[in-house]
């Protein structure tokens, strides 16, 4: 039987995931962050805390990450027995940027199918982060199936820049971000007996 093992990396993705649980109860998931305070009250199956560490402790630890048993297996009508590994992030800062590429590296290594979620940052957000962005996509389009993107940029037009603020902007993001990753577990056909009706309603809107 398929399995999905679905993994939120950094700030933006763990403040998506409460949205996307109330949306799909069911989903087992694990989350990783570089900051304590935001892993202390997620809603996940596992956290993990991101310490500084040489390259090679990191990957170990990440590998033991994609071994978890936190994943909720798809009902299929096929033998297809594949781990689907689904990573959130948005790109842009450090933690999500460097973390997503090794575990889509190491989880097509460990023989899974890799799909990632992410955002790009903002263009008011400064070039060093569009730089970070760039790179970290550009290295998890090469360990991943498919690479579902969201370009801040494009829900602009949805904004009245004059009326808002910056942090007006990212409650938009966050909407966008939840359906984005709402879409792309539905792109699982098989799976969708096992989600809640909700993801039904969340593409019908
Ligand atoms: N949807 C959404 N996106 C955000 C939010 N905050 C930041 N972002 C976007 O996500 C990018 C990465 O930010 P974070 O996820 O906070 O960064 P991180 O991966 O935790 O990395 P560090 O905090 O630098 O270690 C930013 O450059 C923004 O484009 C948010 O609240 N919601
Ligand atoms: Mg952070």
């Amino acid at each position: 039987m398929a399995s999905i093992k679905a993994i939120f990396v950094g700030g933006s993705a763990i403040s998506v995931l409460p949205h996307v649980k109330s949306n799909i109860p069911s989903l087992s998931c694990v989350a990783l962050d570089s900051n304590s305070n935001a892993l202390s009250n997620v809603n996940c199956e596992e956290t993990v805390l991101i310490t500084d560490s040489d390259y090679q402790s990191r990957v170990e630890e990440l590998r033991k990450v994609l071994s978890s048993p936190n994943e909720i297996p798809l009902k299929s009508d096929s033998d297809n027995s594949e781990t689907i590994v689904i990573l959130v992030a948005g790109l842009g800062g450090r933690t999500g940027s460097y973390i997503s590429p090794i575990l889509a590296q190491e989880g097509l290594q460990m023989g899974y199918k890799v799909s990632s979620v992410v955002t790009l940052p903002f263009s008011f957000e400064g070039k060093s982060r569009k730089i970070i962005a760039q790179e970290s996509f550009r290295l998890l389009q090469s360990h991943s199936s498919t690479v579902y993107v969201l370009s801040l940029d494009s829900i602009l037009r949805w904004i009245d820049k004059e009326a808002v603020s910056e942090m007006e902007f990212f409650k938009v993001a966050n909407s966008f971000f939840v359906w984005k990753v709402l879409a792309s577990l539905s792109e699982f056909g098989s799976a969708r007996d096992s989600w809640t009706r909700s993801v039904a309603v969340t593409e019908r809107n």
